[in-house]
């Protein structure tokens, strides 16, 4: 009985280390969704339009696109992506 309270802690810890660790070493993962929160920091706000203006005009392929900011995942960044972030300024996850 007691090992197996034992290996449940363990293994209740070990679950919480990785998701730890994952948010660590991945620092855009997260658990939340948020369209328009392209830098993964939980808000929609100027840093991820910031993000959006340097990929402004670029194509998939190009070396200033930045997947997370195709908003619509048409492969461009443009006016779409950008009326997308601007209808989820603001919000928070
Ligand atoms: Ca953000
Ligand atoms: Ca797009």
């Amino acid at each position: 009985m007691r090992k197996a309270i034992s290996l449940s802690i363990f293994v209740l810890i070990a679950t919480v280390g990785l998701a730890i660790l994952i948010r660590t070493v991945n620092p855009s993962y997260h658990s939340y969704t948020i369209v328009g929160d392209i830098n993964g920091d939980g808000v929609v706000d100027s840093g991820d339009l910031g993000i959006l203006g340097i990929a402004w005009g670029s194509h998939s392929g190009d070396s200033n696109y930045v997947p997370a900011a195709d908003l619509n995942s048409d492969g461009n960044i443009n006016a779409f992506d950008f009326a997308l972030l601007s209808m989820h300024w603001g919000q928070r996850g």
